[in-house]
């Protein structure tokens, strides 16, 4: 029967393959053939010609077919269908009237926040992390993973590092030690190079067995609204990335969300790859999702109107609400359709209508995998097709299928409670996203650079805030422009995770004291204590102890530090031999005499100047 289907398409070149195809390829075949998509056989040279090519072109539809819920035929027909929908103008949120989420406020360290705090740190060992980095970051143009480039410049920590410290330093805190599990979704594109960092780093301190590593497959991409696959010469598709939605299906399928469960941990949070101050918020975050009941909290700021991160609403219609992020191409239209004719601008406190999805959330782990079971994982799917011109016929290039982790609510009913934790931003949300000439546009049009140097700049701010909090008196410098983008001189205050993960913890070791602001001061270490410390002019002090060395440091310090040193052309230019975490920030640090004390042995130690 296959192949009398096949001689009625009349394709030679398939019907001269037919009889050396396995039955499994022959079935895949006939499938893709009854889904329309004969073409990918049709240019065929005869056998005997690019046999190798041909093999390797079926085993890459066969995987994706395997990896794909309901194989290639289910993503044909989903694109067709989503295709038409965008065709037809479709509006995915007919029927809703967007409405304020339940938030909590906690852009202040007030009282309340402290409890959460409290509450939060009270479960560091019923915390796992996932961290979504499957994505190239384009938008970056940075050749490399982006886990690997450094967060700050002075001891240049990378993501990946900084993110495995705070990990460490929260299973130090728990009573009973136990590893905190850490997935890492990556892709074709990022997953070699994670894997090589892990093992280069000796998995930064982390047990093997606590870290998961998740891969996303790629999907392929479609030519036009028929759902055609689209290739690249004759025996290859065009793939492209499904989007941060595949974690679900992932951490269901590969069984590690059943696992973990069942190991009792009781809260996911899920973060993105270039978001520094993720864990500034943790502690916080997960307090509030205990004392709310929370089985979904998305961390959110308060959105600039038109910034590219989405808004939170509940959206209210159609027999139901859900608390759901509206992704920021959709906002607008849904505002000027519902409640704003003016669509997405500003209110009185010069802020979007809705708060911003730093896309951090904290997923109850009972909920979670109640709702994978029932779903498998899988997250409403989207298109956005960028068409050739207004009849929208053709695509301007192939488009693909794609989810978003933040979906997930979507899944849910009416019994799950979905809520919003609104930070201050640059406690909560400082994303690496933009290459410098795009950070400098966004800034100059009034919008958030979220560039190399703003993450760096709030990497500091958040190390000044502690110590402001545990009242050392911090003097904050001017803010300079850096090839158009701001950054603020300084204090650079790097308060590692192992020193202080919440801001009593920082209060606890920290008294007095006053920092200049052009000064620097970095704390690594358990068991140090700062009193009265007095940095003045562009002076440095960097503090590193190991476990068991209890150091208390005094006085009055006074040295060169570091300087700010601008890069120039040259050096910003391909081949300059500067590597590209500077290029991408335009400066680089200059030790000119910071006082350094490393202590790594146990023992009592005092500093005094
Ligand atoms: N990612 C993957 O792991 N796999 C993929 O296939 C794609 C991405 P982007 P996006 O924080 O500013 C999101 O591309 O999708 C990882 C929210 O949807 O940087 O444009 C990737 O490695 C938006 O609401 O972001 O927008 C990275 O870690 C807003 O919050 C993460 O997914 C916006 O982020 C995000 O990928 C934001």
């Amino acid at each position: 029967m296959q192949r009398e289907f096949l001689n009625k398409t009349e394709c030679a070149a398939l019907a001269a393959h037919w009889e050396s195809l396995a039955a499994a390829q022959q079935e895949l075949v006939s499938t893709l053939v009854a889904c329309g998509q004969i073409h990918l056989f049709a240019g065929w040279d005869p056998p005997g010609t690019h046999d190798e090519d041909k093999a390797s072109f079926l085993a890459a539809l066969a995987k994706i077919d395997g990896s794909y819920p309901g194989g290639l035929a289910g993503y044909i027909a989903n694109a067709r269908r989503l295709l038409a929908e965008a065709k037809a103008g479709k509006n995915p949120f007919e029927g809703f009237v967007p409405e304020q989420p339940d938030t909590v406020d906690l852009t202040s360290f007030n009282d309340a926040f402290e409890r959460y705090e409290a509450l939060g740190a009270g479960k560091f060992d019923k915390v796992g992390i996932v961290l979504v980095a499957g994505g190239l970051g384009e938008r970056l143009g940075y050749n490399g993973i982006k886990l690997d480039i450094a967060v700050e410049v002075l001891e240049s920590t990378t993501y990946l590092k900084h993110y495995a410290d705070n990990l460490l330093a929260m299973q130090a805190r728990s009573a009973s030690g136990r590893p905190v599990p850490f997935v890492i979704m990556v892709s074709q594109d990022t997953g070699p190079k994670t894997i090589e960092s892990l093992e280069a780093n000796d998995y930064f301190g982390l047990d093997r067995e606590q870290v998961h590593v998740l891969r996303q497959e790629l999907v392929p991409a479609i030519a036009d609204n028929d759902g055609t696959l689209a290739l690249e010469g004759k025996y290859e598709l065009v793939l492209k990335p499904h989007g941060h939605g595949d974690i679900h299906m992932l951490l269901h399928t590969s069984g590690v969300a059943g696992k973990l469960h069942a190991e009792g941990i009781e809260y996911l949070m899920f973060i993105q790859d270039t978001n520094g101050p993720n864990f500034n918020t943790m502690p916080a975050a997960i307090g509030v999702s205990v004392e709310h009941g929370y089985d979904f909290n998305s961390l959110a700021i308060n959105r600039v109107p038109g910034e590219a991160v989405g808004g939170l609403a509940r959206l209210v219609g159609n027999g139901r609400e859900m608390t759901i992020n509206v992704e920021y191409n959709q906002l607008d239209p849904l505002l000027r359709a519902t409640v704003s004719p003016e669509g997405d601008v500003a209110n009185e406190h010069g802020f979007s209508m809705f708060p911003g999805n730093c896309n951090t959330l904290v997923v109850r782990m009972d909920t979670y995998v109640r709702i994978l079971r029932q779903s498998q994982g899988i997250i409403a799917e989207f298109v956005n097709p960028k068409y050739a011109d207004g009849t929208k016929s053709a695509f301007k290039k192939p488009t693909r299928l794609e989810t978003m982790m933040q979906d997930l609510p979507k899944l849910f009913g009416p019994e799950e409670k979905v809520g919003v934790t609104i930070f201050e931003r640059s406690w909560s949300f400082s994303p690496n996203k933009n290459n410098v000439a795009d950070a400098a546009a966004k800034v100059a049009a009034g919008g958030p650079a979220d560039a190399g140097a703003t993450a760096e700049n709030d990497f500091y701010a958040a190390g000044r805030a502690r110590l402001r909090v545990a009242g050392m008196r911090v003097e904050e410098a001017e803010e300079v422009k850096i090839l158009g983008v701001p950054f603020t001189l300084g204090p650079k205050a790097i308060l590692r995770p192992s020193f202080a993960l919440t801001l009593a913890e920082g209060r606890a070791k920290v008294s007095g004291g006053s920092i200049s602001g052009e000064a620097t001061l970095i704390v690594e270490g358990r068991d140090i204590r700062l009193e009265g410390v007095e940095l003045s002019g562009s002076s440095a002090l960097v503090v590193k102890a190991c476990d068991g060395a209890k150091v208390v440091v005094r006085g009055a310090f006074r040295n060169a530090g570091f300087e700010l040193v601008r890069l120039t052309d040259a050096e910003r230019a391909a081949g300059s031999g500067v590597p590209e975490y500077l290029k991408i920030r335009g400066y680089r640090f200059e030790n000119r005499g910071a006082a350094v004390y490393e202590f790594d042995q146990p023992g009592e130690y005092t500093v005094e100047e």
